[in-house]
């Protein structure tokens, strides 16, 4: 059996935005049955947390009483698990992975650098000056995405594979801003993404089960 571990509340912030996502997703495009089970938003601390995760964050994935973390390593996985997730031809799949690691490692983190400013640091007095380089960096990245996907509606094997799963939440991560949004290539990608039922079915499971865990009163 599969389980995703995750919080069991976050604020509003990051409803929808929890990298949990990424696995739902996956598992409903693949069809594969999955459980949900949820550590306390203060427990990542606790040793048992820990041991799965390192880092003290989540999602971690469970299969069979073993354990995965990285959202990125735990796609691959999946990938190997169903051809609903993967092209079969070995050049297109060299892509896939190729694109991979492109989102998490190129562009994501250049999100989540204006996701900390935006977030965390808009009250110190060098915030906007800060915010500027990191939003400058962020556009190049936005810009330079949106430049292949003219010519293509997904990243890898002209269809969704686990690169796209990955790269359509990275670019979610800026969503209080109009970086994505603005640009119509890169909007159109991301509503293909999104419009898929899969994906649906993942984020109102997700917010469904943030909502049940919701502090009372
Ligand atoms: N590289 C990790 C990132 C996981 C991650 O950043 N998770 C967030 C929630 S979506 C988290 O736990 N943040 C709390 C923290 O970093 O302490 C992955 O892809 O699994």
């Amino acid at each position: 059996m599969i389980a995703i571990h995750t919080v069991d509340w976050v604020p509003d912030f990051a409803r929808g935005l929890l990298r949990d996502l990424r696995l739902r997703w996956a598992l409903e495009e693949a069809g594969l049955p999955y459980e949900m089970k949820f550590v306390p938003l203060g427990g990542r601390d606790a040793q048992d947390w820990r041991a799965r995760q390192p880092f003290g964050q989540i999602p971690v994935y469970e299969e069979d009483g073993k354990t995965m973390f990285e959202t990125g390593a735990i796609l691959l996985h999946l990938a190997e698990k169903s051809d609903k997730l993967a092209p079969g031809d070995a050049d297109a799949k060299a892509e896939m992975t190729t694109w991979l690691f492109a989102a998490l490692n190129t562009v994501e983190p250049q999100l989540q650098a204006l996701v900390m400013h935006d977030r965390f640091h808009r009250d110190k007095d060098w915030y906007q000056g800060a915010r500027d380089g990191v939003e400058e960096i962020a556009k190049k990245r936005l810009g330079d995405l949106a430049s292949v996907l003219e010519s293509r509606d997904f990243l890898a094997g002209g269809r969704l594979t686990v690169a796209d799963i990955a790269m359509a939440t990275v670019l979610r991560i800026v969503m209080h801003t109009d970086l994505v949004t603005r640009d119509n290539r890169l909007a159109a990608y991301l509503k293909r993404c999104e419009g898929r039922p899969a994906f649906q079915k993942a984020l109102s499971d997700q917010l469904a089960d943030i909502d049940a865990h919701a502090p009372k009163g």
